[in-house]
């Protein structure tokens, strides 16, 4: 009866620790961020992500000219892309693959420099770590 005890024991703790190691970055549920344009702005100009989390962005289209979204990485290189006429919506999904700052623009010409930028901040802490701690 003790030997079936340890056994059992032993079984759970395994389980717990197989847990633990699933619980990381690849279990981050996936997340729906609503991105607006217009002339000449991307609302919100801040966001932040973790690196691996599945996004998905909701991009509409409240201006009366055609946009898009062009997600660059420092390097100036296109990660993602939309395009999204004017009153329409559209969407696509991003996995940030490593921490660091991403730019979101439109990439019509003169679009950027009239203001059409946003920044993706994605950093590599796990999702729990992202709570406010007690002060
Ligand atoms: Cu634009």
């Amino acid at each position: 009866m003790l030997v079936r005890r340890v056994y059992f024991s032993v079984l759970f703790g395994l389980a717990a620790l197989a847990l633990a190691a699933c619980g990381s970055r690849s279990a981050l549920p996936p997340r729906s961020i609503a991105v607006e344009l217009t002339e000449f702005t991307i609302t919100p100009t801040v966001y932040s992500a973790q690196t691996g989390e599945p996004l998905t962005f909701v991009v509409t289209n409240q201006g009366v000219l055609d946009h898009n979204v062009t997600i660059l990485n420092p390097s100036g290189k296109e990660l993602a892309h939309v395009e999204v006429k004017s009153g329409q919506a559209a969407r696509f999904d991003f996995h940030p693959s490593a921490p660091g700052g991403l730019q979101i623009i439109c990439s019509i010409d003169g679009h950027y420099k009239a203001g059409m930028s946003a920044q993706l901040m994605v950093n590599d802490l796990p999702a729990v770590a992202q709570a406010p701690s007690g002060r």
